[in-house]
């Protein structure tokens, strides 16, 4: 078996064994894929600013997210048709997950439902991603399926009113197997193969800031938004009672050429100043990028693809060891810098690299 020391090591297996297809669709990025590039390399952007003789003899990675306690401030990210990576698809990732002690957010394009994935991996915490339908009845039944698995928040993404062309994708002429279950999507998708575009022109464009109340109030949960690169969006996000907003730009996949998450996150965590969560998305492969995201400002990250290839490499063992390497990174990180837990992490414990 080849050694599996890091995320990239997944990263590289993960490519190995995925078609073509299925892999330019989990690691491309849109257009020039700049901002795919750029999410990584802000990390290195940011260098550490470590403290001594800290006495670091204990130290914990556990925080809560939204009052829930996880061992690990990474959740995992809504990554659509997991069934692709892997038979077990959502429900292999769940179990990963929980076994981890961590949370997952489900794609509103899941191969599985909130139900079975419950049944998978009971007492995980689930959060129900949303994309919200032109039909809004189809909306109501996702969102009350959601409430009724005991989900504990919706995620509305809103940087995808429409999807981005994903050129790597174009050119392998990747489309979704009409055989995929899709719990949520498939009564309106109808069974013809068809492309991610295709299947994202039944979302509905016209989501604006008043419909946040009606999605808080059908499924009685907080509200977190996904997508918020900018003070403006982050105040207003606060001001329609967001719980919580992820400074994400889609994992480099809607708008090519916005900025490093990493890099807005302090100008969003200033503008929302305590009065919700924040959380990044976008490039994380090390224990180091979720110390550095957390020193910026966020309360945990979510990390799609590093799970995704752990998934497709090895199932639910996949999963969790790709988190277990994070939280053992993390917990190293804590230690070398000074901190015995993530709350100890402080923006004077990064700076700008100056070369
Ligand atoms: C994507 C959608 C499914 O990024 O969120 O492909």
């Amino acid at each position: 078996m080849s050694v599996r020391l890091s995320v990239a090591d997944y990263e590289r297996l993960a490519e190995e064994r995925l078609e073509p297809g299925q892999w330019a669709y989990l690691a491309g990025g849109s257009g020039d894929e700049w901002t795919l590039r750029e999410n990584s390399a802000a990390f290195a952007r940011w260098t550490f600013r470590p403290r001594v003789l800290c006495d670091v003899s204990e130290i914990s990675t556990a925080t809560t997210v939204l009052g829930t306690p996880i061992e690990l401030p990474v959740v995992v990210a809504p990554v659509a048709y997991q069934q692709l990576y892997h038979p077990d698809g959502e429900c292999a990732t769940a179990r990963g997950a929980a076994a981890a002690g961590t949370g997952m957010a489900v794609s509103t394009f899941s191969t599985r439902s909130h139900e079975e994935i419950a049944a998978a991996a009971p007492g995980l915490a689930q959060w129900c991603k949303l994309y919200v339908f032109q039909d809004r009845g189809v909306t109501r039944e996702h969102l009350a399926g959601a409430a009724a698995a005991g989900c504990r928040a919706v995620v509305l993404t809103v940087d995808t009113p429409r999807l981005a062309q994903r050129e790597r994708d174009l050119r392998v002429g990747f489309e979704i197997p009409s055989d995929l279950p899709l719990p949520y999507a498939r009564a309106t998708i109808g069974d013809a193969p068809q492309n991610p575009a295709d299947q994202f022109a039944l979302l509905d464009p016209s989501v604006s800031w008043r419909d946040l109340e009606w999605i808080a109030s059908e499924g009685g949960l907080p509200v977190v938004l996904k997508g918020v690169l900018t003070a403006e969006d982050a105040e207003m996000a606060v001001e329609h009672g967001a719980a919580a907003v992820v400074v994400s730009n889609h994992g480099g996949r809607q708008l090519d050429g916005v900025s490093a998450t990493l890099d807005v996150l302090p100008e969003v965590a200033d503008a929302v100043g305590g009065r919700a969560e924040v959380y990044l998305d976008g490039g994380i492969r090390r224990g180091t990028d979720v110390a550095k995201a957390l020193a910026l400002g966020a309360r945990a990250v979510l990390a799609g693809r590093a799970p995704a290839f752990g998934l497709a490499v090895a199932g639910e063992e996949g999963v969790r060891h790709v988190l277990e390497l994070l939280h053992d990174e993390l917990t190293l990180a804590l230690c070398l810098l000074g901190c015995t837990s993530p709350d100890e992490l402080t923006r004077a414990h990064v700076q700008r690299a100056t070369t």
